[in-house]
């Protein structure tokens, strides 16, 4: 509109001035610099005009940024809240898994560093873990005392995403050691729930899973250990015995209660925690 005004009163000027430039010659150089100035003004305008289109680009492009920063937050939400303890502090919690009912687990961000569950808790031998198979299978015991989470769950959650795993020990001196594994898989019932992957070792308890890698687990009344004898049934407790085992965090608590590679005395204190890797 405005460049259409320009436009105009310079068409009606020069006509102006083949018209009247005989009877007008003092007005000329006034008309001249009146049309020069136009000229500039509407030069001025499209400089403003071409900046203003350069910055609503930017506008947008840092709308898309935004935008884009707003989706990974609310993903991130989503997957703290929900699919396992990442931004829980500590309590309980209840999971979230694709294509699983929600359950209720427990959260620990005090031993080590935040948002780790705990799958398995050994404090004071209040809770019998001599169990049978479908016990193991659907987990049993107190979720803010001694519990073990079922190896259902265990699947699930390992099979969910990478997941690292964390042993926390202490014995009857207040000694504190953990074993840490990078990569911890468990298998599904039909392979009897078989440590697939531990990952790799780092601690200073001594790497006594080793000995349990590829092992099915076991139960007094599910043999699927490497032994001619019955592990679970003689250790009073489900493992992933070989033949039978280097530690066994759910041995009875005052009698079969060990983690070899460290020490041959009892434990105090175990708790067994995983957690989804740093992708
Ligand atoms: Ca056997």
């Amino acid at each position: 509109m405005f460049k259409n005004l320009i436009a105009l009163s310079f068409l009606l000027l020069s006509a102006l001035y083949v018209v009247n430039c005989e009877r007008l010659p003092k007005t000329y150089p006034s008309l001249e610099r009146q049309v020069a100035s136009l000229q500039s003004e509407l030069e001025n305008k499209d400089e403003l005009i071409a900046m203003l289109r350069i910055k609503t680009i930017s506008e947008q492009e840092r709308i898309e940024e935004l935008e884009k920063k707003l989706s990974e937050l609310r993903q991130s939400s989503n997957k703290c809240q929900t699919s396992s303890c990442l931004c829980k502090s500590t309590e309980l919690h209840e999971l979230k898994l694709p294509g699983a009912a929600p359950f209720q687990v427990s959260c620990d961000s005090s031993l080590v560093d935040p948002g780790w569950t705990v799958i398995l808790r050994r404090i004071d031998g209040k809770v019998d873990f001599n169990r049978n198979w479908r016990e193991y299978q659907q987990g049993f015991g107190d979720l803010r005392g001694e519990f073990f989470i079922g190896l259902d769950k265990l699947n699930q959650i390992t099979n969910s995403q990478p997941h690292e795993l964390y042993i926390y020990l202490r014995n009857s001196n207040n000694e504190t050691r953990f074993a840490r594994y990078d990569h911890f898989l468990i298998a599904d019932d039909n392979d009897s729930f078989r440590i697939k992957s531990l990952g790799t070792y780092s601690g200073d308890a001594g790497d006594a899973m080793a000995a349990h890698l590829n092992m099915q687990f076991s139960t007094h009344d599910l043999d699927n250990d490497n032994s001619n004898r019955n592990c679970a049934d003689e250790n009073s407790s489900g493992w992933w015995f070989n033949n039978c085992y280097q530690c066994n965090l759910n041995g009875p608590y005052n009698s079969g209660f060990y983690w070899y590679k460290w020490q041959r005395n009892l434990l105090k204190f175990a708790q067994v925690m995983i957690r989804p890797k740093d992708q």
